[in-house]
């Protein structure tokens, strides 16, 4: 009984593993192409984390099974007791600690250079809001100031694209919103850094653009800011990935990176006359 349990964990473990390189490699089964000029860190970071991880799962499956096996039942030998060896368990603790620890400090280098710095100062200006269940992209216009919000003046009933005040509840008092551009589709233009504002008029969401590896919650009563570039034109999927009500999963919108002169060209047709 011993025996088998031991050979039936290493088969388990060995086909799990194979399973998972197997779908990684054939199925692309995997993230979507990367397109910022962040992701490539992102990408070995994640990688070095699953390769850590996956050895440390499979040597310590294996040692599973080669305790089963060695330690079986045999005969009618009766158990001992152990109360442990302080020495083994110190190195274990220790050898955990220092591979968490490094795991943590150079991915948190990753992260800070995304969330705790700025961006370039000549970066494109967006303000992302989620509200249920949309996602409103709103630029600065030529003044490349944001016009005053208000929440008593948001319409949701006239949520036709740019109108005022809008979703957004943009104040018509305020001279910097007159040109505004409000649009459901995200447009930026290629190696460009882009400085996304975001916010949240009702509950929570998250800002997920999963070819850009970036991530970051909305939360309301908070303008929080994160920054990008993107290095390859095309559309890109923008998903909510923060559950925020029933019809969460229609949260949706995309992305679409053009070249600087297209991106005008976007922004010029919509600016308000
Ligand atoms: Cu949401």
């Amino acid at each position: 009984m011993g025996r088998f349990l031991a050979i039936l964990i290493w088969l388990v473990t060995g086909g799990t593993v194979a399973f998972f390189a197997w779908s990684k490699a054939k199925t692309g089964w995997w993230f979507p192409e990367a397109i910022s000029t962040h992701a490539g860190a992102m990408d070995r970071q994640f990688n070095l984390t699953w390769v850590v991880v996956g050895v440390a799962f499979f040597l310590a499956q294996v040692a599973l099974g080669f305790a089963v096996w060695r330690f079986r039942a045999k005969g009618d030998e009766r158990a001992n007791y152990s109360e442990g060896n302080t020495r083994t368990e110190m190195i274990l603790v220790a050898v955990t600690a220092i591979v968490f620890i490094a795991l943590a400090i150079t991915g948190q280098r990753v992260w800070a250079s995304l969330h705790l710095n700025q961006a370039p100062p000549d970066a494109i200006q967006v303000e992302v809001t989620g509200q249920q269940f949309l996602w409103n992209f709103r630029y600065p216009g030529l003044d490349g100031r944001f016009g005053m919000t208000n929440p008593m003046l948001y319409n949701d009933a006239d949520n036709s694209i740019g109108s005022r005040p809008g979703p957004l509840g943009i104040d018509p008092r305020d001279p910097s919103g007159k040109d505004d551009v409000v649009s459901g589709l995200m447009v930026v233009p290629v190696n460009r850094p882009i400085n996304v504002t975001l916010r949240a008029k009702d509950v929570t969401h998250d800002f997920f653009v999963p070819a850009l590896r970036l991530k970051q919650d909305a939360v309301p009563g908070l303008k929080i800011n994160i920054h990008f570039t993107a290095t390859k034109e095309g559309r890109y999927e923008i998903a909510c990935a923060e559950l925020c009500g029933q019809l969460h999963h229609q949260m949706r919108a995309y992305l679409e990176v053009r070249s600087q002169a297209e991106f005008e060209k976007w922004l010029g047709e919509r600016a308000p006359k």
